[in-house]
């Protein structure tokens, strides 16, 4: 092919791919918080801390998303955190974002389980499965979402972006107890995270010396607002 038939491509890493839903209606339903972010940086762990810092003031529920199990489903129902009738498990067999941004459909039918079983329902947290920098929520599944990277995947997390970091209503940066054995400096990290996200939040904390998050369910609690 000729040289000027090459189109360069060019790619806005800050601008979230496009979403086939339009936010869903609000009236009626429970609020919809999606937590996002790689394998392993404490989705999982943050979800249960939520339960514990949220369950006895907060009606809620959990759906979970796991490509071929339902590992983090079962790991809330033993840590017994919430209601096993509360927890529903999506296994996704795909990608992690197909399912809570192309395809949302088995996400919204759990959610709707959830509703129905439990009205009056005020709140579900949706867990995506562990994804890469670039997983985001649709806005016709989540309305709002949490972002979640972790010190051990080193200091330079936040400032490659993708429009999890960029974009998401919040970013956790966990596990700091840990920065200092893995060489992540703190106030790089959240140095760059800021100026990645403008005037977006950023919450660091550690699971390990405050296990019931309590930054973030105090951010949980105004979205319900
Ligand atoms: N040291 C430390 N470990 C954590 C923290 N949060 C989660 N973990 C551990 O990190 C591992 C992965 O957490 P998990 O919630 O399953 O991650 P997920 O894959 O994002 O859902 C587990 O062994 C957790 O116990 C934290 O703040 N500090
Ligand atoms: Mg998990």
């Amino acid at each position: 092919m000729p040289v000027d038939h090459v189109h360069p491509v060019s790619f806005d890493p800050t601008v979230a791919e496009h979403d086939h839903y339009e936010p869903a209606p609000r009236e009626g339903r429970a609020f919809r918080i999606g937590i996002g972010g790689p394998v392993g940086s404490g989705k999982t762990a943050l979800v249960a801390a939520l339960c514990r810092a949220l369950g006895d003031e907060v009606n809620l529920a959990v759906v979970t998303n796991d490509i071929y199990t339902t590992e983090d489903a079962d790991f809330l129902r033993r840590a017994g955190v919430l209601d096993a009738e509360r927890i529903e498990a999506v296994q996704t067999g795909a990608c992690p974002h197909t399912a809570i941004r192309d395809d949302i459909t088995a996400n919204l039918d759990a959610v709707e389980r959830l509703e129905e079983r439990f009205p009056g329902l005020d709140l579900v947290i949706i867990e995506s499965g562990g994804d890469n920098l670039t997983a985001v929520f649709s806005r016709g599944l989540a309305d709002s979402q949490v972002f979640v990277v972790d010190v051990a995947g080193g200091d330079k997390v936040p400032r490659k972006g993708g429009p999890g970091v960029t974009t998401a209503d919040l970013l956790v940066i966990n596990k700091i107890d840990i920065a200092h054995l893995v060489g992540a400096d703190m106030d790089v990290m959240t140095s760059d995270a800021h100026r990645m996200r403008g005037e977006l939040p950023v919450i660091t904390q550690s699971l390990v010396d405050t296990p019931d998050a309590p930054d973030v369910a105090d951010w949980v609690r105004k979205q319900l607002v």
